[in-house]
């Protein structure tokens, strides 16, 4: 298959609007897929690059929580065929590497290092302008009307699910969820808290309430957050803006929670979560910090066998748990109508990182057809 032209959001330097072009895609080479983008989410991960906290291969096409139908695929590709619907993955474990071999395929090696490249397996993007490559974010480049991924990269879903919903699977719901589910595996009638419900935090604050939590303190310091998260199963919420957050859990909380979730990315919060763990908590990170950012916390703690662990994509093992999550929204048990906000065209891709950035939405949507 020839190349085909795309229309795209293509980030070329941090504190820049992204540019909407116009790009040469190349056909999916053996074990790729090509898809057609029904819809993309607007995560603060892509916004993290705009706003120069994290680095990230240049010039990219971004968006990394994405689902469309299957147009054509390449040689050896078994999993997937023209016209079925998927979700894609920024994580195309390969499942072989030690970490797919042990269970831990969010972990894998080179799809990891894929992600971090912006590339296919093979190290090489699909995408260019004028000849010159253009990466995609995290093995995806999701704001585009088309794409090439990896066949790891694709989850077959029912095709009765609506695909703008199936997106935020991609990458919010799959992250807050299983990071209570698969990271944390809270424990039914255990207190949760946690620091942030933007579009990751409210599917932490989902994710607790589908685990059975009992309290599920949420925190933000926007107060039309909090409303959200209450609709998402809080039962108490904090604004930070307005009193110490650490105090006020501890307060709903005596002791402590069983759980502190930090889904913000920044190292005070970081701190205020673990502070608010109870003798023997579990404090997850989700939130990406800023590149080169340090944690400082109080070393006597760990006598109290607190423990502190990262999540990444909420310990996704993709082809299960994003079926999963399907038949849970199919059934009415999982949220994802009330997480889009905003849908956007894709020339409103700046406008929808904009409100991102004030804290608008609980997540929207670009449909770059
Ligand atoms: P978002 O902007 O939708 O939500 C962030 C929320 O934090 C907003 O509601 C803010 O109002 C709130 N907030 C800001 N400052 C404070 C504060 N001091 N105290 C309390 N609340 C505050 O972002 P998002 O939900 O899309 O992403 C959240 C983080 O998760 C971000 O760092 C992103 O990069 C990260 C992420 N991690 C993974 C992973 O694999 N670990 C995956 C996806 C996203
Ligand atoms: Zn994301």
């Amino acid at each position: 298959m020839g190349k085909v032209q795309v229309k795209a959001a293509v980030f070329y330097r941090p504190h820049e609007p992204l540019a909407v072009q116009e790009l040469e895609l190349e056909g999916p080479r053996a074990g790729e897929v090509l898809v057609r983008i029904a819809a993309c989410g607007v995560c603060h991960s892509d916004l993290h690059f705009i706003d120069g906290l994290v680095p990230i291969a240049s010039p990219s096409v971004l968006g990394h929580e994405a689902a469309g139908v299957v147009e054509a695929v390449g040689a050896g590709v078994a999993s997937v065929q023209p016209g079925d619907h998927v979700v894609l993955s920024f994580i195309p474990s390969c499942g072989r590497c030690q970490y797919c071999v042990v269970g831990r395929p969010n972990l894998c090696t080179i799809g990891n290092r894929a992600m971090s490249r912006g590339t296919m397996l093979d190290g090489t993007p699909r995408f260019a302008r004028e000849g010159r490559p253009v990466y995609q974010m995290g093995s995806i480049g999701g704001f585009a009307s088309y794409t090439v991924v990896p066949e790891a990269g694709c989850v077959k879903i029912r095709g009765d699910m609506p695909l703008d919903r199936a997106a935020l699977l991609g990458c919010g719901v799959m992250t807050g969820v299983g990071a209570v589910i698969n990271t944390a595996r809270v424990q039914a009638g255990s207190d949760v808290a946690v620091v942030g419900c933007g579009g990751v935090g409210l599917n932490v604050v989902q994710g607790a309430a589908l685990a059975g939590a009992g309290r599920i303190i949420a925190i933000d310091v926007l107060a039309h957050k909090l409303e959200l998260a209450r609709q998402f199963g809080a039962t108490h919420t904090v604004d930070a803006s307005r009193e110490d957050p650490v105090e006020a859990v501890r307060r709903i909380s005596p002791g402590g929670v069983d759980y502190a979730f930090e889904v913000i990315g920044r190292p005070e919060t970081v701190r205020q979560a673990f502070d608010m763990a109870r003798r023997g908590g579990l404090t997850v990170v989700v939130g990406v910090p800023p590149a080169g950012a340090e944690v400082s916390l109080p070393a006597g703690a760990f006598l109290t066998e607190k423990t502190i662990t990262g999540s990444a994509y909420g310990g996704a093992r993709m082809p299960v748990d994003v079926p999963r999550l399907v038949e849970l929204y199919m059934s009415g048990r999982l949220k994802l109508d009330e997480l889009i906000s905003r849908v956007y065209p894709l020339e409103g891709i700046n406008d929808a990182f904009d409100a991102l950035r004030r804290g608008e939405v609980a997540r929207s949507i670009v449909t770059p057809l």
